[in-house]
Formats: C-alpha cells, structure tokens, sequence
C-alpha cells in the first residue's frame, strides 16, 4: 500500500447492549497496531477517537422507530454521522481511513463515507450477516444491522444518515456466514448479494472463496471496503468477542484470506476503507483477539513472514 494509512477510533458500544466492545479500541491499540503497520511497510497516522456520547445520560429507548425495535438509534446516528465524515475527510486527503471498533454498527458509517464519491464494494468478514432491520430484529442491536442500513431496508430506505446508495447489493459479498436469523436468510437468498457460509470455505478452501468474494466486490465498483467482524474467526481463537459462534475460521485462514486480499490490492489497486470491529477486551483472554485484530489489519497492508 503506497497510501499513508490513518487510523479511526470508533469506541462505541451502543449497538451491542454496552459489554465492554468500547474498549475495542484501545486493546487494538495497546496490542501493537501501530508497530504492525510500520513494520509492513506503510506509513501510519492515528487520528485517536471520536468523542462518544456518555452512556449514563442516555436512555436507549429514547429514539425507538414506530416499527420495531432499535436501540440507542439517536446515538448510533449521532456516531456513525461523524465516522462517515473522518472516513470521507481521510479519503480526501488521499489517505486510507482504517476504522477501529467499536461495534459492528459503525461500519454505516464506515460504508457511509467511504461511498460518498465512489461505487462501493464490500466484502464482509462475519459470522452473521448483519441484515436486521428494527422490524425484524431480536435483539434490537443496531451491530445486527449495520448492511440493512446501508441498503435502506426497511425504516433505513431514504435515511440520510444509514442509507449509502453507492453500495449496491450485487457489491457486497459475505465470508463465513454460519449464524443467521431466518428473515435474513430469506433476505440474503432472494438478494443479489454474494455469500460464502463457513461449508463453502471448508469445500473450497479460503483463497477460492476470497478469490470470488474480491471478484464480486470489484465488479463495477470504484473500490473495496473490508470490514472485518473479529467474531468471523472460531472462538478458541478470537474469544473476545460479544457474539461468539462455534466453527469459524482458524487462525491460518484468517491470515490467508487478509494476504488474498492484500495481493489483490498489489495487483489491482482495489482497496479503499476497512473497519476492525467487534472485539471485547472484558471477554478477551490476555488480549490475544486484539493482537489477532492488529495482525490481521496488518496482513491487509502486506504483512509477510519472508
Ligand atoms: B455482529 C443477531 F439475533 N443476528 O441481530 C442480532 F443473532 O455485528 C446477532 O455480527 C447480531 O456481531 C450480531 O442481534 C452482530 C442475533
Ligand atoms: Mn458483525
Ligand atoms: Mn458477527
Ligand atoms: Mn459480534
């Protein structure tokens, strides 16, 4: 990566009933991202974190749509509007907007900015599928919504601050997908969108299956967003996290993919924004998800063992 890249603090929680995904930040941090990014060879600058809006003085029922259920909707707006502004202010200065989580919701924003003058491609490391709207969500956890709203489903369709028009859905590619709720399964079969579950990735193999996950991100788009979801790997492995599933990526497939993608963007140019998201120090063992989080961004920017 010939782009400076600059790192975005998002230490929101607000989305994922407040369990210490705040913390994200720091552990990411603390764990060395930094000396990651140096040592594979990019330049970085740490823009620190967005303020956060105090939790004690917040009521999350206090912006609840007529349909459905949404937590903390005035907050997650009030976040995901100010990471959609860095994200759009780094990329105009010609740098890489690297966001850090924080939860799963701030990739609205992520997408939001990294859209804003350009089609965009997504490739989307998760367990789950994030294609809640408030009308079919169980939880009510923005972090289980976060593609429904960049699609406009639902409450979403025309909200200035959730809806990015330049993600089309035929743009948006899922890895790993092994827990999804049954509205979201519909969605994502009827859907254009490309999803690869964890069968595909033991059938295949990680790299064909990142190989087309790229293909179909990059396909008449502009460029590619990562998001990474650190809930996409097998809990032995990244157990600091909110919502862990069993039977998720192992460590080595975790890195192939991020190298996969890496070379991708040596060969094509493709990359333009990512997030890492979703890690819980309070659930973390010796922050060893955080330190998988800052080597997995940094094999994003050609980390190599040779
Ligand atoms: B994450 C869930 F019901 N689908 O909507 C929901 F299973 O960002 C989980 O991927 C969402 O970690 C997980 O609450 C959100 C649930
Ligand atoms: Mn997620
Ligand atoms: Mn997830
Ligand atoms: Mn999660």
């Amino acid at each position: 990566m010939d782009r400076a890249v600059h790192v975005i603090g998002a230490p929101m929680d607000y989305g994922a009933d407040r369990r210490g995904v705040d913390m994200g930040t720091s552990a990411i941090r603390y764990a060395g991202l930094a000396d990651e990014l140096t040592d594979a060879g990019v330049e970085v600058l740490d823009q620190g974190d967005l303020p956060m809006p105090r939790a004690e003085e917040r009521d999350p029922d206090a912006n609840q749509p007529v349909d459905g259920n949404a937590k903390f909707l005035r907050e997650v707006e009030d976040v995901t509007t100010r990471v959609a502004s860095s994200v759009a202010a780094t990329l105009e200065t010609g740098a890489f907007p690297l966001v850090l989580g924080g939860d799963h919701s701030i990739a609205i924003g992520s997408m939001g900015g990294s859209s804003r003058d350009a089609d965009l491609g997504v490739v989307w490391f998760d367990a789950h599928a994030d294609l809640n709207t408030p009308a079919t969500s169980p939880s009510g956890n923005v972090h289980g919504m976060p593609l429904a709203a960049t699609l406009g489903h639902g409450m979403f369709d025309g909200l200035e601050w959730a809806h990015a028009p330049r993600v089309r859905e035929e743009s948006i590619a899922y890895v790993g997908l092994r827990s999804i709720d049954e509205r979201e399964r519909e969605l994502v079969r009827e859907s254009e969108m490309t999803a690869f579950t964890m069968s595909d990735i033991d059938e295949r193999g990680i790299t064909a299956v990142v190989e087309d996950a790229l293909d179909a991100a990059t396909a008449g788009t502009d460029g590619v967003h990562v998001s990474l979801d650190l809930d996409w790997l097998d809990p032995r492995t990244a157990p600091g996290v909110g919502t862990p599933v069993r039977g998720g990526v192992t460590y080595r497939e975790a890195h192939s993919a991020l190298e996969t993608v890496y070379e991708r963007d040596q060969d094509k140019g493709i990359l333009r924004s990512m997030d890492v998201v979703e890690v819980n120090p309070i659930l973390d063992e010796q922050n060893e998800t955080a330190e998988l989080a800052a080597e997995l961004a940094a094999s994003v920017f050609g980390k190599r063992i040779l």
